[in-house]
């Protein structure tokens, strides 16, 4: 048995602190907003991958595509001989790329990054079962606070991928880059994936599938908040909406009570009042074009070494170096 080396940079207790402020900052005054990486608890991680199953969600499919045609291009352009994946996913990408490394002979290590341990540990299990001689050190941390905490040495690929980027404003992202750049060295490499600026309905219908899966997983942070922090929201009572705005170009997803609502959060000595109407917005994600891509990059001193997107132009993914 192949034991993954494990190395905690959040316990359980930092992240219910965190949420805790999450929650106080996004809700106690309007207007309310929460981030969207508290959607990913067992049922909202299983939500997540039946979305990535719908019809109407092209983007894990089309970088799937992408990967499948490139990971030997990957391979040769960055001779890694550590992948890092920043929000370790269910493996199908994470064995197309080992695979690719593997052949080309350059593969030592393997550093999965999540903020949820259960997951991370089992994903990482696997991964060191299946690939003998490849170390697997695990990092249960958070990509926006613990990048000092990558480990150093060998060539290094850094994957980031499904667009998870687009959850970031413009600001974080470039902090977040940034933050990249200053831990990185030359010969290091970034691989990002990107869904693409399109037709705003089928966007929309991406976010807004007609099985309501999409809507589950949205109310889903509602669930969390009751359990993690004793509130008494009605999920059911919360309305999914996902637009799209043209302007700051991204999608926007929110919840939108039906009828005014009164919620407690004891843990937080917070009483809200919802207006009929009101929303929470609970993610943003946003859709890319090649030169914004680059030009963001550039900025953080990233070149952009490859770009590659699907036939039809949906997703796209990149390699950039130091
Ligand atoms: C995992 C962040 C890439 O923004 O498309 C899926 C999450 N939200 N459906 C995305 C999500 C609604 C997803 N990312």
């Amino acid at each position: 048995m192949h034991r993954p080396v494990v190395e905690h940079h959040l316990t359980p207790d930092d992240l219910v602190k965190s949420l805790r402020r999450d929650v106080y900052d996004g809700l106690a005054a309007p207007p309310r907003s929460l981030p969207p990486k508290w959607f990913y608890d067992e049922r909202g991680s299983e939500l997540f991958e039946e979305i990535t199953r719908l019809e109407e969600y092209y983007l894990t499919r089309a970088e799937k595509a992408i990967l499948c045609e490139r990971a030997g291009e990957v391979a040769a352009v960055t001779g890694a001989e550590t992948l890092i994946e920043l929000g370790a996913g269910s493996g199908e990408k994470t064995r197309l790329l080992l695979d690719a490394l593997r052949a080309a002979g350059t593969l030592r290590r393997y550093v999965p990054v999540d903020v949820s341990g259960d997951f991370l540990v089992a994903a990482a299990r696997r991964i060191g079962a299946e690939y003998p001689g490849l170390a697997v050190r695990a990092l249960v941390a958070d990509f926006e606070r613990h990048l000092d905490a990558l480990p150093g040495g060998g060539r290094r690929l850094v994957a980031f991928l499904g667009s998870t980027a687009g959850n970031l404003t413009p600001g974080g992202r470039r902090s977040f880059y940034g933050g990249l750049r200053s831990v990185l060295e030359p010969g290091d490499r970034l691989l990002l994936g990107f869904d693409l600026v399109k037709d705003p309905e089928r966007l929309v219908a991406a976010y807004d599938d007609a099985r309501g899966v999409t809507a589950e997983f949205n109310r889903n942070v509602l669930r969390v908040i009751n359990r993690e922090l004793g509130a008494d929201f009605v999920p059911e009572a919360f309305e999914h909406v996902a637009v799209w705005d043209a302007g700051a170009e991204w999608m926007e997803m929110r919840l939108r009570p039906v009828d005014g609502q009164r919620v407690s959060i004891p843990e937080l000595d917070l009483e809200l009042a919802f207006a009929p109407g009101e929303e929470i917005r609970t993610e943003i994600s946003a859709k890319f074009r090649p030169e914004g891509v680059r030009a963001e990059l550039a900025r953080s001193g990233f070149a952009l070494e490859r770009w590659w997107t699907d036939p039809p132009g949906d997703f796209a993914l990149c390699v950039a170096g130091v």
